[in-house]
């Protein structure tokens, strides 16, 4: 109960004033001597792209607690519920600690030998059969980046497949094509010091109260700043806000637009940035004159006065932000909304200077890691595949024949799963990921895994829903038996350490990555005398030196001395040079388009799905730690009292959620009016209750990202058992 009360604390609400506050500086449980630590680590929280800083208490050779780290920039000691648990799961029970390969229908205990031969045996065999395409490659955002530096050689160069993505396109995919829609890079501009210094704050789709806790610590030192949440329910954040737009889900394009027109309007427009620094400001102008309040109150439910008030709001502020996440991302939309709100900022000159920039916030511990140096979407360093001059300086930093470097990407995630369905892929390979809970219409996900031929799956733990499809199992040690680094959000580059041994015969990723690769002949040449986690860092800041993403200035033992470097400087673009070849920023005229599935009458609502604080994703980490778990046990939907009045239901009803494709089963209702009539909303970390059943496999054309956040589904009591 104490327990409770203290994580109750952390989480920072306080019932008896009814206000949120965040970031409580508490150390969770009782505190009894044995959990005094003898040492303390200091590391990098392996949950959210924050990037927190923490030191873990160790006594024999156990995690015993966790504080933040006060001297970490990001952080100053804070940490949210999830960080202030982590060193639960290192004891935690679940973990897969011996390689398991599948012989007669079962998984049987093998030695790292078996497992790694019949890997390279299996997979070798098919790409003989069938084409070096044939194997696919599934990643993360949670490695470290020395992993995924040497996971992209190994997938690319040693194995010789192009088909190779990672779940960053369930994820940031759309802020990184926005990115380069506009500045002609990926590379997220601004910085959290921003969110101190900003006089206006607009967050879109973010719900950062909930998902990136600790940077509300800095809007509530920014006390001259006024915060307006874009988001159709009124989340945690929405209740911070000065002002909250409840927008009909997917208008924001219109939204962006509509701000737009009334800036120009207005003449709240920087004129000398935009005639300096952007190209296409004419045909944009002329575009975004059909946005009119009276046009884009109507697609957005908002009224004219409030989206006035909210352009000279963004428009007359000497510093304006804006932060997105996942309500951007997830849709068919995505990138072309991120471009959007990079319009708003370019037409203002709301970048590159303190307090004012259009800002991605991450989603996992190490997304940024695996964007730069990860060989995957583009090639390490920002680098275009389809571009000569940098295949050239690749292969000449690497010795190796140009032609080894592929012209062009490989299939995206959705679209490895979809080969795979058709048979085109034969074998697939899936690192930290759990796709049969995160990946969007179950079903077909479903049936690519039974279409394979060989399924790896490398994880920390065993069973997952995803390893019980495989083939093989490789089992992995996590966070907190590795080292490595994770670049946050900011572009922070922070120290991750090893705090215990992996359990049983668990391996860091690195070593298995290593390993298959001496086994496939490729380790001399790729990984030269490489041992350690070091020997790739070092060669990655050679490959990034020069780059926007540029490593080579600060050293592994600086990264650890400093505790977080930004690459980069604290901004970018500063100067007002872009990425494009003439250097300009782009403004792109971007349409505004209802979302695909629309409600009917027979599937008369529309489903969000998200997140909650207390848990991480699909939950194989937080389920096993008892405080976070026992906060939050199971799913939930929430629905409006006026529909739940209309459907007879009632508060904690168990209910059935049915969409075109398929149904999620006895869900806890709650009626609440955080989300608006005809919408209800769904967390997705339960692989009991999974809400990608009913969810829609339709993607964002540019990015592959899914549209995760709209589909029509139909809501009925469940039939009593
Ligand atoms: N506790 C916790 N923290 C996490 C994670 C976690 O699993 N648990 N995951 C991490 C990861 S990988 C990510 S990507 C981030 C995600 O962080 P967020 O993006 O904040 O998380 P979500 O809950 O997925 O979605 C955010 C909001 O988008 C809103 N939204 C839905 N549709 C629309 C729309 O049409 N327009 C607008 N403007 N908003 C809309 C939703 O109502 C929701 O409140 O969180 C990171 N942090
Ligand atoms: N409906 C719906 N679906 C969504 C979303 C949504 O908002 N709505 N959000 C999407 C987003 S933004 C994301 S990022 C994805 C996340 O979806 P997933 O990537 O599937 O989520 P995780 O549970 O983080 O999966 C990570 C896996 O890696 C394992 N693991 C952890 N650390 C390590 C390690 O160091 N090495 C190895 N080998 N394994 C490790 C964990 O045990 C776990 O099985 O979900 C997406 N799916
Ligand atoms: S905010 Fe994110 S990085 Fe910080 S402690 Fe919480 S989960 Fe970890
Ligand atoms: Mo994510």
């Amino acid at each position: 109960m104490k327990a409770l009360t203290h994580i109750r604390r952390a989480l920072g609400i306080d019932i008896r004033r009814g206000k949120y506050s965040y970031g409580y500086d508490v150390e969770v449980g009782l505190i009894s001597a044995s959990r005094v630590a003898d040492t303390w680590v200091k590391t990098t929280c392996g949950y959210c792209s924050v990037g927190c800083g923490m030191l873990v208490g160790v006594k024999g050779r156990k995690a015993v607690t966790v504080r933040g780290n006060p001297e970490h920039p990001v952080n100053a000691g804070k940490l949210c519920p999830k960080g202030l648990s982590e060193h639960y799961i290192l004891t935690a029970p679940g973990r897969a600690r011996t390689p398991l390969l599948r012989k007669n229908r079962a998984l049987t205990a093998v030695s790292w030998d078996e497992a790694l031969d019949t890997m390279i045996e299996k997979i070798g065999a098919l790409q003989e059969k069938h084409g070096s395409d044939a194997l696919g490659v599934i990643s993360t955002g949670q490695l470290v980046t020395e992993e995924f530096y040497t996971l992209g050689k190994l997938v690319q160069l040693g194995f010789r497949t192009r088909n190779y993505d990672g779940n960053t396109t369930l994820c940031m995919a759309s802020a990184v094509s926005g990115y380069k829609l506009s500045f002609g890079s990926d590379g997220p501009p601004g910085a959290y010091a921003d969110l101190e210094h900003a006089d206006v704050i607009l967050l879109i789709g973010a719900n950062i109260a909930d998902n990136h806790p600790i940077l509300c610590q800095r809007l509530d030192r920014n006390k001259k700043r006024t915060l307006i949440v874009v988001d159709p329910r009124v989340t945690k954040t929405a209740m911070m806000a000065d002002l909250h737009l409840p927008i009909k889900p997917r208008s924001d394009i219109a939204l962006l637009n509509g701000i737009a027109h009334i800036l120009i309007r207005e003449r709240l427009i920087d004129e000398n940035y935009i005639a300096q620094h952007t190209v296409g400001y004419e045909e944009f102008a002329a575009y975004i004159s059909e946005y009119t309040p009276e046009r884009v109150a109507a697609i957005t439910g908002l009224s004219e006065e409030t989206l006035i008030r909210t352009a000279l709001l963004y428009g007359r502020a000497r510093a304006a932000f804006i932060g997105w996440t996942m309500g951007v991302n997830h849709s068919t939309q995505g990138a072309v909304t991120v471009a959007a709100i990079n319009n708003l900022a370019l037409i203002t000159g709301n970048i590159g200077r303190v307090g004012a920039s259009p800002f991605s916030i991450t989603g996992q511990c190490n997304a940024m890691g695996t964007r730069e140096s990860g060989f995957a979407s583009s090639l390490p360093g920002y680098r275009k595949f389809e571009k000569v001059e940098d295949r050239e300086d690749l292969a000449k930093l690497w010795n190796i024949s140009v032609d080894r470097i592929p012209t062009a990407r490989g299939l995206a995630y959705p679209d490895i799963i979809e080969a795979a369905v058709s048979g085109k892929i034969k074998a697939l390979w899936i690192i930290a990921t759990n796709p049969v809970v995160s990946f969007p219409n179950h079903s077909v996900l479903e049936q690519a895994l039974r279409s394979l031929d060989f399924l790896v799956v490398q994880d920390g733990f065993h069973p997952t829903p995803t390893s019980e499809f495989a083939d093989l199992v490789l089992p992995a040690a996590i966070w907190g038996e590795k080292e490595g680094t994770f670049t946050n959000s900011e572009r922070r580059v922070s120290k991750v350490n090893r705090i215990v041994a992996p359990p049983g015969e668990a391996r860091p990723d690195f070593n298995i990555f290593l390993d298959l690769a001496g086994r496939l002949g490729v380790r001399d040449e790729l990984y030269p005398g490489w041992t350690m986690p070091e020997d790739a860092y070092t060669e990655w800041q050679r490959i990034s030196h020069g780059r926007l993403c540029d490593y080579s200035n600060f050293s592994w033992q600086e990264i650890e001395e400093r505790g977080g470097v930004q690459w980069g400087g604290s901004r970018l673009y500063q100067d007002g040079i872009f990425q494009h070849p003439d250097g300009k920023a782009r403004l792109h005229s971007v349409p505004c388009e209802p979302f695909i599935e629309q409600p009917n009458d027979e599937y008369p609502f529309i489903l969000n799905t998200g997140r909650t604080v207390e848990h991480w994703h699909t939950r194989t980490k937080t389920a096993q730690v008892a405080l976070l778990h026992n906060m939050v046990p199971n799913a939930w939907l929430e629905m409006n009292p006026a529909d739940a009045a209309q459907l007879q239901l009632r508060p904690h009803d168990r209910v059935t959620v049915f969409s075109r494709r398929s149904s999620v089963k006895n869900v806890e209702l709650r009626i609440t009016g955080i989300v608006a009539p005809g919408q209800v909303f769904m967390p997705f970390h339960f692989a009991e209750s999974n809400s990608n059943m009913v969810t829609l496999g339709a993607y964002d054309p540019i990015s592959r990202e899914p549209n995760f956040k709209q589909c029509a589904v139909r809501v009925e009591r469940s039939a009593r058992n």
